[in-house]
């Protein structure tokens, strides 16, 4: 491979800024533009030297280290320069270096390269990017769980026992009728109906709540107007981001904001104060209300504590009511109680006080127990991508097991495990398309 190069850790000066460079002549070229008392640069050793330019200036004092193929991270030699981080000294390592014939590294190709190496799988190098994006702990616990394997180790498990049983069964079929050797198929049920179980709940991870790791829980904040809806989003999200007046009716069309409460990221949305209205914009403010109310995996309920119940609290008790999951929370605790609320059961109540702070602790408790991964060590599906795929390979076994059960001939058994199988391949990057390897790595960041 061709020899790629990149300033690893972005253009904003820093304390240490990294340059990587990968392919057949990086440990060459770091010989070349390092100078240090070291004859040669061994692998995994830091050196510290002196960064020359192709004028044979000295650019930077830094360190450097290098690694041989296949042990490294690209499954390449490479060598990695920790410099002062100076965009303007980085920049003049990378031109240095392209001078003597390295090239610019695309988005991802670094990763791209471990995959194509067999360094990672296809959903290992998903997390890397999963995990540089992550906008909460539990999206990174969940990415560095992935990185580490516990995606594919699953998924290939249940490959490799399906294409075992898909040789199996091809010899089983190429017999004669009257020779047939026992039917190899009706020992393997048990198998297959283990990894229809695997996939079942792997699909289910995603469903419940591995969809929104990444993305962000959905949340709208509903309430009548002048509740606090919009203070309690910028409390939540630490800065100012809605404007907050006395005036009922400030708040006009949705706000939308992520914020990390308990560990899990939320999408909060803030929305218009539900009322009655003959104002038109109003109107329409409410109405995209109701909308994300509706779309919501969690609504919100804002109640006003320092005030006694009002017509308009009702309509926001209903919405707590059809809502997938709830909570209600009785703002402005820090002023005398005169709210009496009566919550739908099963939605918790909590006191609040966007003012001073008071109560958000427990909120953010409660969304951590709610949303957490409850089980640790369970394997999360965290992107559409991997969600179809097991999907598809369940649907195919489902098949492939009806099938068996009576129906099917052999061969069309035998076509249903393949498709299983090849969405398994899919999955973990064993077979599959350029266009989807060039998907996922379009999404990194150079450098990576
Ligand atoms: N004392 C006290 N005042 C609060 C608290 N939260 C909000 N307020 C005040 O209540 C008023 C309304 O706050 P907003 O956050 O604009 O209310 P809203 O629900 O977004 O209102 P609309 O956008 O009009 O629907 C402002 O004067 C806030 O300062 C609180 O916890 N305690
Ligand atoms: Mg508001």
């Amino acid at each position: 491979m061709d020899t790629i190069a990149a300033i690893a850790t972005g253009y904003e000066r820093s304390a240490i800024g990294i340059v990587r460079v990968s392919g057949e002549r990086a440990i060459e070229l770091a010989e070349r533009v390092f100078k240090t008392k070291a004859r040669a640069l061994e692998p995994k050793k830091l050196y510290f030297g002196e960064f020359l330019n192709s004028d044979g200036d000295v650019i930077d004092r830094c360190l450097c280290t290098v690694s041989r193929a296949p042990a490294s991270y690209t499954g390449e030699d490479t060598a990695e320069f920790q410099c002062h981080g100076s965009p303007v000294v980085l920049g003049e390592a990378l031109r240095t270096l392209f001078k003597l014939g390295a090239r610019q590294a695309e988005a991802g190709e670094f990763t791209k390269r471990a995959f194509l190496n067999g360094k990672m799988d296809l959903t290992s190098a998903e997390a890397v990017v999963d995990l540089i994006d992550a906008e909460s702990i539990s999206a990174a616990k969940e990415a560095a769980k992935q990185l580490g394997g516990a995606v594919f180790e699953k998924i290939d498990e249940i490959y490799t026992q399906i294409v075992n049983i898909i040789s199996d069964f091809e010899v089983t079929i190429d017999f004669p009728d009257d020779e047939t050797p026992e039917f190899v198929l009706e020992e393997k049920r048990e198998t297959l109906e283990k990894a229809e179980k695997t996939l079942a709940s792997l699909a289910d991870s995603f469903e419940n709540g591995g969809r929104y790791l990444k993305a962000g829980v959905p949340c709208a904040l509903i309430g009548r107007p002048n509740v606090g809806k919009s203070s309690l989003l910028n409390a939540l999200v630490g800065f100012d981001r809605a404007i907050v007046t006395p005036v009922a009716g400030t708040t006009r069309d949705t706000i939308e904001e992520v914020c990390a409460l308990g560990g899990v990221a939320l999408r909060l949305v803030d929305t218009a104060g539900l009322r009655d209205t003959e104002d038109e914009i109003e109107r329409e403010g409410v109405r995209r209300s109701v909308r994300a109310a509706k779309e919501a995996e969690l609504v919100i309920g804002v109640f006003d504590g320092s005030e006694a119940f009002s017509p308009d609290d009702e309509s926001v008790l209903s919405a707590l009511a059809d809502a997938k999951r709830a909570v209600a929370l009785v703002n402005k605790c820090d002023k005398k109680r005169v709210l009496e609320l009566k919550a739908p059961e099963k939605v918790p109540v909590f006191e609040v006080s966007a003012k001073t702070g008071e109560g958000l602790g427990a909120l953010s408790e409660f969304i951590g127990a709610e949303f957490a991964a409850r089980d640790k060590s369970a394997v999360t599906i965290t992107s559409a991508r991997q969600f179809e795929a097991v999907n598809a390979a369940r649907g195919a076994l489902a098949a492939a097991m009806e099938g068996l059960r009576g129906g099917l001939t052999p061969d069309a058994v035998l076509t249903e495990l393949e498709d299983a199988a090849a969405s398994l391949a899919k999955l973990t990057g064993r077979r599959v398309t350029d266009d989807v390897v060039h998907d996922i790595f379009s999404r990194f960041c150079v450098g990576k």
